[in-house]
């Protein structure tokens, strides 16, 4: 992992392009999209390494610290066949979901290009601050960048629009697919890892929801209208988790899938507490569409039944490691110079123990673009408001 990020604060590139970008080109790019869904013409995403396409790895460029384990290969090697930054051997869901809808893969913010969209999810992201975690005594080696960071470089972004705002940049956001999250992971697992229980990481889950909903009515506050918010995944089926609490007691694991039960309880309590906060944000702004995306369930198929979707590998273990029961270890991981991949990570469900193969999140992807994992269904929410106005 990367050292913590000194970057913050500095702009990362010139805003006039991305003014020129956002209100010249985008309309123009709308026509040739609104033939492929009719809907969205721009992604905008927040969160963790679940969604970073290469942020981290341009933020420890910049800084020339060395390359964090997932800047090296074989990281990348199954689609773009070079590392990107992405965690996994090729794409990620955000990177199904832009293909899915005809749209170029969202460029890392800290790229400085101007694709149709941005892409603000940073590895390591937190939804609580740093601060939070030292306070209670919990160190890390924290990257620094929590979801009101990445909010707010979205806000900078979106400054020189909001003086003499042009009708097309309005629309962007309105004809824009906003994802918020996966964040919180990172939060959850500072907590274990420095010793807590499972019941002191549960007395995060109301105030990491509620950063999740600040970011949410902000959003939607600066002209978002259609959001997709993930829930977290089975943590209790991660390599690295159930390493770390490996057990000898039987009744700790989940008979059906091998995971761990009670960290996938746990999961399933974060994703329970964040529906009832989306039902609520749903009434204060019935305008706005709130996509639950159900990453557990999406999941969860996978690990009861692994050949039905074609992992034949070992279910629990991951493909890039150097040994241990789970192919996982922490003082090695994959991207070091002792680290193999498998020779087909398409039969893997995990990755390097923490994150998930490219072949796992493109079923994930077609069960939230073509049903049954979000709420409501993707495509029949697209909708586009014309000229709904902006701010209140
Ligand atoms: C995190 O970054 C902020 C600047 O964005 C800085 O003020 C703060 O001290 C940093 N926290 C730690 C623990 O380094
Ligand atoms: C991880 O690697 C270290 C050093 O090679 C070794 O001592 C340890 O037992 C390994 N852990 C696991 C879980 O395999
Ligand atoms: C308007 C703008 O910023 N255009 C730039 C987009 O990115 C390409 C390179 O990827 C530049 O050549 C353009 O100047």
């Amino acid at each position: 992992m990367a050292s913590r990020s000194p970057f913050l604060g500095r702009k990362p590139f010139t805003y006039t392009y991305l003014y020129l970008y956002l209100c010249i080109l985008i309309p123009t790019f709308s026509v040739s999209t609104k033939q492929a869904l009719g809907c969205y013409t721009s992604i905008f995403s927040f969160g963790d390494s679940l969604a970073d396409t290469g942020n981290c790895l341009h933020i420890s460029q910049r800084s020339s610290v060395k390359p964090p384990n997932f800047g090296l290969p074989p990281y990348g090697e199954t689609y773009f066949r070079r590392p990107t930054g992405r965690c996994s051997d090729g794409r990620l869901i955000i990177d199904f979901i832009a293909q899915y809808l005809g749209l170029p893969l969202v460029p890392p913010y800290f790229s400085g290009q101007n694709k149709s969209g941005v892409n603000f999810a940073v590895v390591g992201a937190t939804a609580l601050d740093d601060e939070f975690f030292e306070e209670r005594g919990i160190h890390n080696n924290f990257k620094n960048v929590t979801l009101g960071d990445q909010l707010g470089w979205f806000k900078e972004m979106l400054s020189p629009l909001s003086h003499n705002t042009p009708p097309n940049c309005k629309k962007l956001l309105q004809n824009s697919l906003i994802l918020v999250g996966g964040i919180g992971h990172n939060d959850y697992s500072y907590v274990l890892k420095s010793g807590r229980s499972i019941e002191e990481m549960q007395l995060l889950v109301p105030l990491v929801i509620n950063v999740i909903a600040l970011a949410i009515k902000e959003l939607i506050e600066l002209g978002a209208v259609t959001l997709i918010v993930p829930g977290n995944l089975p943590s209790g089926c991660s390599p690295s988790l159930l390493t770390r609490f490996a057990s000898s007691i039987k009744a700790d694991y989940d008979p059906e899938t091998g995971c761990l039960a009670r960290l996938n309880e746990f999961s399933k309590y974060h994703n329970q507490m964040l529906q009832k906060e989306l039902d609520r944000i749903r009434e204060l702004y019935p305008h706005a569409t709130i996509i639950y995306a159900d990453y557990y369930n999406a999941a969860i198929r996978f690990y009861k039944s692994p050949i039905k979707f074609g992992f034949r590998g070992r279910a629990l273990s991951a493909c890039c490691g150097v040994g241990g029961p789970y192919n996982f270890n922490s003082s090695a991981q994959c991207g070091s110079s002792l680290s193999r991949a498998c020779d087909d990570p398409s039969s893997y469900i995990s990755w390097d123990g923490i994150h998930l193969t490219e072949a796992a999140y493109k079923w994930i992807s077609k069960g939230l673009l073509e049903g049954p994992y979000t709420i409501p269904p993707i495509k029949t929410s697209c909708i586009s408001l014309t000229d709904f106005p902006m701010g209140r």
